[in-house]
């Protein structure tokens, strides 16, 4: 669903859905692990609609952690209110609402036992989640929230400043203003959001102070980077939050002559993986199922993508084996077999006006 006819078709559906609601218990919305802006600005807008037009809270469920410190900005001062997954007993909510993530991905923590009735999402469709009663998605997207903000809209629904900010800085954050992967309604609601959102919260949310354990992860990093022609492979060591994977290949993505970046890094027992990509001819989510067949779960989208590998220890030779496995096959994907790594460190450029 695009432009004009996703704006009537989404005033009929959400009709429909939240007239099905209206006859059922509690209500519980779940994000993905360590929730990013799209997911909180997702949660909060659904929050928000059920207030306004069924007068009734829901619970918002999240698990893992929120590390990154923008993100933890933007839950404080937008004030969004989480409980951790482990908390709740599921036979207290009829309706279970899922957002930004798909039954079975990997990337959250919702029993397989517990039935999604309301799903919302712009990833691309995965044959189980057909299975759910309300499926609305919209792969076409770049951000969960932008179908969320188009659900306000189509249900006349007034937008409090914070919640205007959080739609904001999620579309903002997920598409880096607009640059990757943003499509006509994601640049709609961004241009419309901009107005009303606040500045001053922007600025605490884009700014936040960053801990030590940040910037020796960028040391440890560029100390740990292998460039295969275009392709960068960096390993972060034990991580000081899982988010940081992300960050990183995003970071390096900046690179002159890098094209691809593969991050990896452990986080309790779990190797955790992103996949960046400026080149079209490529797609990040089929490449790292690829790398991570039979080895673990991963998913994404043409330019970005994430996985992660489970249970690996903490002993150096099973991480070197999970990283040169990840390595040759990310090679071959790419044609590159038998191509050498070259340390970024011995890339030393000649030194000018000295
Ligand atoms: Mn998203």
């Amino acid at each position: 669903m695009t432009g004009e006819a996703a704006v009537l078709d989404t005033k009929s559906y959400t009709d429909e859905m939240l007239n099905w609601a209206r006859g059922q218990g509690k209500i519980l919305i779940v994000v993905h692990d360590n929730p990013d802006p799209d997911c909180l600005a997702s949660a909060m807008a659904l929050r928000h609609l059920f207030v306004m037009k069924l007068n009734r809270e829901a619970t918002i469920a999240f698990s893992g952690i929120i590390g990154r410190s923008e993100n933890l900005a933007m839950a404080k001062e937008l004030e969004i209110p989480l409980v951790p997954m482990g908390l709740l007993d599921f036979g207290e909510f009829s309706v279970v609402c899922m957002l930004d993530t798909q039954p079975g991905t990997g990337n959250n923590s919702l029993p397989p036992t517990v039935k999604v009735d309301i799903l919302i999402d712009h990833h691309p469709i995965r044959e189980a989640s057909r299975a759910c009663r309300w499926v609305d998605i919209r792969d076409d997207y770049g951000v969960t929230a932008t179908i969320l903000y188009e659900y306000l809209c189509a249900q006349n629904v007034q937008i409090s400043t914070k919640l205007a900010t959080a739609l904001f800085y999620a579309i903002k954050s997920e598409t880096q203003d607009l640059g990757r992967e943003a499509n006509k309604p994601d640049r709609e609601a961004y241009l419309r959001l901009f107005a009303p959102s606040n500045k001053k919260l922007l600025y605490e949310i884009t700014h936040p102070k960053l801990p030590v354990e940040y910037f020796l992860t960028i040391n440890t990093a560029i100390e740990n980077a292998l460039i295969y022609g275009q392709l960068l492979v960096t390993n972060l060591g034990n991580l000081c939050f899982p988010e940081i994977v992300a960050e990183m290949a995003d970071y390096f993505l900046r690179l002159e002559g890098v094209e691809i970046v593969l991050t990896m890094g452990r986080y309790s027992d779990e190797m955790i993986l992103s996949l960046r990509t400026t080149r079209h001819d490529l797609n990040a989510g089929v490449l790292i199922r690829k790398i991570v067949e039979g080895r673990g779960l991963a998913g994404g989208h043409g330019m970005m993508a994430g996985g992660k590998i489970d249970n690996v220890g903490a002993e150096q030779e099973e991480i070197r084996e999970v990283q040169e496995l990840l390595i040759a096959r990310m090679l071959a994907e790419l044609g590159l077999e038998g191509v050498m790594g070259i340390p970024l460190g011995s890339l030393k450029p000649a030194l000018q006006g000295t």
